[in-house]
């Protein structure tokens, strides 16, 4: 069989439903074998930075591997933003790309890159197939390699030429991947831990994500009355309502609910690698001393014992120790309780945060809280990177019923393509991104794929006229010295428009409800474009406090 016949096989035994692509000649026979495949859609995009979100999306939303495909040379440097991604947020994805012909290679030939070189810094492995026999087995091993351990991403790269060559060796069945378990000595000195732990908490990460793995973690939470922080961006891993939720460890969490989380006599990290974020510049737990006993329970070693000087380090899967503890003999359960009080202080008031009426724009808060008023409560909710965000992370009360899809990596542009990533993998659900304009004019364009492919994602857009996230660190730092930050905007109104989407324009005086409740009624991919304020910069400030003249 042609290698890139058994490529495609290899792909359909991974049960993968859809590649993502911009396609390129580099890599012609692949998809000339993809036209014969019936359960996989090669969904065609605007950019490759929009196919490799998009895989990185629906790796995020089904915790199994996704695959995108991109030419050699200006393909893969285009694609590679969504590796970096995958490699912060520990999303396993699989990229095949192109490369010249094996006579070629080493020659500085045109669009030749070395991959190696390229993404060794981001990748977990880089493998050029420069045998047609090895495709099988190189294959198979790329998806066991980016779900195993620390998910992440690994390149495949296709010379031209192998291609076209036949294989003879048959296709390994794919590989089990392997969750290591905690062992009983280990599961035991969690629990002597918690005996004598007062004030525990427990810091939720990815790994927990997952109605198994969310599952665990409330059970757990709940017998042993432990309160729980999520990591940034998976707020929505524990029911954040619950009067054990702790907040959200992310950008802009208040130093006194930071302060409050402090008091815990016990922190028991799990899955979670305990970035920079997630520590808040790794204050909390303190690098490198942490002061008080850290249990840190990750599949991988690497992340364990790293930055932080560790208690207790359990290289195994979290949800397997979580649930292996809810039958233990919960102590101390009045303190932990007033402890589980004495952080919600904190939690509650953030949530109910309200911003005075700015006059240049609608303040962005009001379409956040509107949507989520009129929002199913199985949304699946999409951030790009930019201040916008601040007003779901602050307002929006999440649950493991939503699918927050943000990113650790903070790239921009990232929500276009995930939402209609999302909306194809998820048909039935709601599909809400929200974005700005600095964000939608990167990648939004991958609203026509959308279009192309009948995906109805929301996406909601924060217009106003800036760099905002960009210009609050410039009045912080340097006021009323804005450099590079102003944006002149095309209309967004029009310009979704042209696409054939649904869209609403939201004007400061309009009411906010009813054009939200409308928009989110529609049946076909819809935009919003919200007229912001700029002075209302985030949930958090206004440009008139950062340079210090109050704006109340
Ligand atoms: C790809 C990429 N380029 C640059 C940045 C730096 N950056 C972070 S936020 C931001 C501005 C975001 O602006 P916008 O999308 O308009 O949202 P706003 O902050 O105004 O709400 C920039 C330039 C980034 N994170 N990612």
């Amino acid at each position: 069989m042609r290698s890139a016949d058994v490529i495609v096989k290899a792909l359909e035994a991974q049960k993968l439903k859809r590649l993502y692509c911009v396609p390129g000649e580099s890599y012609l026979a692949l998809l000339d074998a993809l036209h014969d495949s019936s359960a996989l859609t090669t969904v065609v995009c605007r950019h490759e930075s929009g196919a490799g979100f998009m895989a990185v999306a629906e790796a995020k939303m089904t915790g199994r591997p996704a695959c995108f495909m991109v030419s050699r040379g200006p393909g893969a440097t285009n694609g590679s933003i969504a590796l970096h991604v995958a490699e912060q947020d520990a999303v396993p994805v699989v990229l095949l790309v192109g490369q010249v012909s094996r006579d070629e290679r080493g020659r500085g030939a045109f669009q030749e890159i070395d991959y190696g070189q390229f993404f060794g810094s981001i990748a977990k492995a880089v493998w050029e197939i420069t045998e047609a026999e090895k495709v099988p087995e190189i294959m198979v091993r790329a998806f066991a390699r980016c779900a195993s351990g620390t998910p992440g991403p690994v390149v495949v790269v296709l010379p031209e030429d192998v291609l076209d060559d036949d294989v003879t060796r048959p296709l390994p069945l794919p590989y089990p991947i392997f969750r290591p378990q905690p062992s009983a000595k280990e599961i035991e000195a969690v629990a002597h831990a918690l005996d004598q732990a007062r004030r525990p908490l427990l810091i939720a990460g990815s790994g927990l994500r997952g109605s198994t793995g969310a599952g665990a973690l409330a059970d757990f939470a709940r017998a042993q009355t432990v309160p729980v922080a999520a990591s940034w961006k998976n707020q929505d891993v524990f029911d954040n309502g619950s009067p054990l939720y702790a907040g959200h460890l992310g950008v802009g969490t208040p130093k006194v609910h930071v302060e409050a989380l402090a008091r815990a006599d016990l922190v028991i990290a799990a899955g979670t690698r305990l970035g920079d974020i997630a520590s808040q510049n790794y204050t909390f737990p303190r690098a490198p001393d942490p002061e008080q006993p850290l249990i840190h329970i990750y599949p991988d070693a690497k992340p364990i014992g790293a930055v932080f000087r560790t208690t207790l380090g359990i290289i195994a899967d979290p949800v397997e120790l979580l649930a292996a503890l809810v039958g233990h003999r919960a102590r101390h359960e009045q303190e932990r309780r007033a402890f589980a009080g004495s952080i919600r202080e904190f939690v509650e008031p953030f949530t109910r945060f309200t911003s005075p009426e700015p006059s240049d724009g609608v303040d962005f808060g009001t379409v956040v809280q509107a949507l989520e008023e009129a929002a199913p409560p199985d949304a699946v909710l999409i951030t790009d990177a930019g201040n916008f965000s601040s007003w779901l992370h602050r307002h929006w009360r999440l649950t493991p019923q939503n699918r927050l899809l943000g990113m650790v990596a903070g790239a921009m542009g990232f929500a276009v393509p995930a939402a209609v990533a999302a909306s194809l993998e998820a048909p039935s659900r709601m599909v809400i991104a929200i974005v700005g304009d600095g964000g939608v004019l990167m990648t939004g364009q991958e609203l026509a794929t959308a279009m192309q492919y009948g995906a109805r994602p929301k996406i909601v857009i924060s217009d106003n006229g800036s760099y905002g996230t960009i210009r609050t660190h410039q009045e912080r730092r340097f006021p009323h010295r804005k450099s590079a930050t102003d944006l002149l905007n095309p209309d967004l109104t029009q310009w979704a428009r042209s696409f054939g989407a649904e869209v609403f324009t939201i004007e400061r005086g309009d009411d906010v409800r009813a054009k939200i409740r409308a928009a989110l009624a529609c049946k076909s991919a819809t935009v919003i474009h919200v007229r912001s304020s700029l002075e209302a910069i985030s949930a958090f400030t206004t440009v008139s406090r950062l340079r210090g003249v109050s704006s109340e």
